[in-house]
């Protein structure tokens, strides 16, 4: 009886330490600041790739597509990443304010989303002018988000 009630006891205390902050996806907080970086880097590497081929007098517009497409999939994914207790966690570049002003850090995530679908559906008409316009959009909403919540390297 002693030992089953100390294994229920050790089975609980468990779980409960494993269901903490950095939660169910990440094993630690470590791992939620890499998955974050990982697809801010993703796109950030496609944001380039669509930048160079608007940078020379025939831009690949399948390779546009391409990279639009994948952005339109990774922009929500470093968001689910920004946990409570993943703040000051190895190298992450992120501001306390991500957590304190998170109203404002969502607000500005939704608007980069927005942007990225109007980059998408333009990527997928081909007009290369739409694609230019909505790039810069995009652009600024990057922009705007980093300087109010990434730290200056
Ligand atoms: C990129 C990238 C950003 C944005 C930003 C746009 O390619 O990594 O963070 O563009 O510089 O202003």
């Amino acid at each position: 009886v002693k030992g089953k009630s100390f294994l229920a006891f050790f089975v609980g205390v468990s779980s409960l330490v494993c269901a903490l902050p950095s939660s169910a996806q990440f094993a630690k907080p470590e791992a939620a600041v890499e998955y974050r970086q990982s697809a801010l880097y993703l796109m950030g590497n496609h944001f380039g790739r669509i930048k160079a081929q608007l940078d020379v007098s025939k831009p690949d517009v399948d390779a546009i597509r391409a990279s639009a497409a994948l952005i339109e999939v990774l922009k929500t994914l470093p968001f689910e990443a920004f946990l409570p207790g993943t703040e000051d966690i190895g190298d992450t570049a992120a501001k306390p304010e991500v957590w304190t002003d998170n109203e404002r850090f969502k607000k500005l995530a939704h608007e980069m989303q927005d942007r990225v679908s109007e980059l998408n559906a333009a990527a997928k008409s081909g007009d290369v002018k739409a694609i230019r316009a909505s790039f810069a959009d995009t652009g600024k909403a990057c922009k705007s988000c980093h300087e109010d919540f990434r730290k200056k390297r």
